[in-house]
Parts: C-alpha cells; sequence; structure tokens
C-alpha cells in the first residue's frame, strides 16, 4: 500500500445521485490513464461527509467491483455516529478493502481519551488495519507525536495520512515509527514529505496529476532534490489554478475534458459558472 493514491473523486448527477456509470469512468481513468498505486475511498475528496449511508456502502460496493484486487484499496469509513463507522468498517472488511481508515472525530472538541476510544472502539468490531486519518485544519484535531503513539499501541493501527504543514512533527514520526505508514495528505507539499522518507501520499489532485506526483516521489526518494522540485513546481502551478476555480469542481470538470463522465459535486457544493468552465479548459490544455 504504497507510491501514489488516488483519494478517489465520485461521480454525481443532478439530483445528488451516485453515477455509477460515472464512478466506474473515474476509477478505470486512475487505473489506466494515470496508473495510480491505489484508491483511497470516500476521503474528504469523495464528498463523504455529504453522503447518506447508503450512499457510502453504495460506493464502496462500485470500486470493489470494478478494482477487483488491481490496486490497495482503503475504505475511509470514519464518522461522528460511531455505529456508523462501526457498520462501514465491517462491511468495507467483507468487501475484501485492503484497509479502513477514519478521520478523526470533530466538531465537538473531543479531547485525546475520547478519540482513542473512538479508534479503539471501531477495531474491537473488525478484523482489518487502520490509518488514522488526521487533517486539523478541517478538524481542529491537533495530536502530538505522543498521541500518536498511544494510538499506534493498538497493533491494528499500522499508519497515517497526514495532511498537515507540520514537517517537525512528520519527521519525528518518521523517526520514531519506521514500520508504520505514513502518507502525505497535502499534494502541493508533496516534495518536502517525501524527503522526510514517507511511505506514499494520498491526495485529491492525484486523479489527474498522479504521473507527475509519482515523478516527485520517485526522484525525491533516488536522492534527486531540484529534479523533484522542478516537477513540484509545474505540479503547484497546476493546484494553485485549481484551488483558486473551486478544488473538487473542477478535477471532476477537468476528468470531463478527458471523456470523463465525472458529474458534479453534491450541494451545498456549487457548480461551476461558464466562467469557471472555460477556466477549466485553459487548466486542461496547460497542464493535461
Ligand atoms: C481526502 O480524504 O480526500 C483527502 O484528504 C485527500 C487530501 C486532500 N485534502 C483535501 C481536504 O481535499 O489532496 C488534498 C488536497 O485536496 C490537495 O492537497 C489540494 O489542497
Amino acid at each position: 500500500m504504497k507510491g501514489i493514491i488516488s483519494a478517489l473523486l465520485c461521480s454525481f448527477d443532478e439530483h445528488g445521485q451516485v453515477n455509477e456509470k460515472g464512478l466506474r469512468d473515474i476509477i478505470r481513468y486512475n487505473l489506466d490513464t494515470v496508473q495510480v498505486d491505489g484508491l483511497y475511498v470516500n476521503g474528504s475528496s469523495g464528498e463523504n461527509f455529504l453522503l447518506t449511508t447508503a450512499q457510502k456502502k453504495q460506493i464502496f460496493t462500485i470500486v470493489k467491483d470494478e478494482v477487483q484486487s488491481d490496486v490497495p484499496l482503503i475504505a475511509q469509513i470514519g464518522s461522528l455516529i460511531i455505529e456508523e463507522a462501526i457498520e462501514l468498517a465491517k462491511f468495507v472488511t467483507n468487501l475484501g478493502y485492503d484497509a479502513i481508515s477514519a478521520v478523526t472525530p470533530f466538531y465537538y472538541k473531543f479531547d485525546f481519551e475520547e478519540i482513542k476510544h473512538y479508534y479503539n472502539t471501531i477495531l474491537e468490531h473488525v478484523e482489518n488495519k487502520m490509518i488514522i486519518y488526521s487533517i486539523p485544519a478541517l478538524t481542529g484535531v491537533n495530536m502530538s507525536l505522543d498521541q500518536f503513539s498511544e494510538l499506534f499501541d493498538n497493533k491494528k493501527i499500522i499508519g497515517v495520512k497526514f495532511t498537515a504543514p507540520d514537517f517537525y512533527l512528520l519527521e519525528r514520526l518518521r523517526h520514531r515509527f519506521p514500520d508504520h505508514l505514513i502518507y502525505s495528505g497535502f499534494d502541493e507539499m508533496l516534495l518536502p514529505a517525501a524527503v522526510l522518507n514517507i511511505d506514499g501520499a494520498i491526495g485529491s489532485t492525484f486523479n489527474l496529476n498522479g504521473k507527475r506526483a509519482k515523478q516527485i516521489l520517485t526522484l525525491a526518494q533516488q536522492g534527486h532534490i531540484m529534479e523533484a522540485l522542478a516537477i513540484q513546481k509545474e505540479t503547484n502551478d497546476f493546484i494553485s489554478a485549481v484551488l483558486d476555480n473551486g478544488l473538487y469542481q473542477t478535477l471532476k470538470e477537468l476528468l470531463v475534458t478527458q471523456g470523463v463522465d465525472a458529474g458534479i459535486c453534491r450541494q451545498p457544493l456549487k457548480t461551476l459558472t461558464a466562467n469557471g468552465k472555460g477556466i477549466v479548459l485553459d487548466i486542461a490544455n496547460k497542464y493535461l
């Protein structure tokens, strides 16, 4: 489960329903064209926190059916409703997902004991491996090195998706846990994370830009930092343009320019205006 892993986008129709054909198209594009090393399903990029339980299960089922065992699959099952997290963890484990991942519980100011209880409770109910999903900018949950260590005391917790710009903490984590899987979560910071010897990266922009990401990771692992930096620069020009135009909407519309039926985002995420779609064409011409 190492390398460049796409945080999979999902195709929705104008009624907010999953577009199965579109989702299969997005998967095929990731596997056949971008050739990513794995898929992270129902993360932020999959609009997970805007979905019903039934929709989450529908997506997990379609993805497994399309991918079979071609690349590793990680299922994000985290939820503020712990029963839902457990239900989804069991569901994807039965489907054959290689690992589960859960966002730290958010919104309420949970203390660390509560966060630890959340992970250990989910894992009591399921025989699978867990990757912590840490994204402090969206959850407000900042964990220390010692707190990660306490979570890792549970042997089913095998790694972390580290979506934060704290490279000191990242280096300390790598040093203290050489055998845990550490994934970088900010695509625009892939190179500095790669220099710190991460195992891989999980990101939304990899749905389109995964080839450049793989080059950055490989070059950094070989010590070719300046070559990697040139590709990170080009990547960040691409990412800046995408972020300025609306992250998930723009990524989906870019897929549309490549013949992928990527659909639109679920409300309350807005849809692109005609002007926004024009910008997408410019981005596609320049970077794809
Ligand atoms: C997820 O669960 O889909 C992710 O967190 C993937 C990581 C992405 N974070 C978010 C919040 O979308 O790829 C990043 C991010 O989109 C990218 O670095 C642009 O900022």
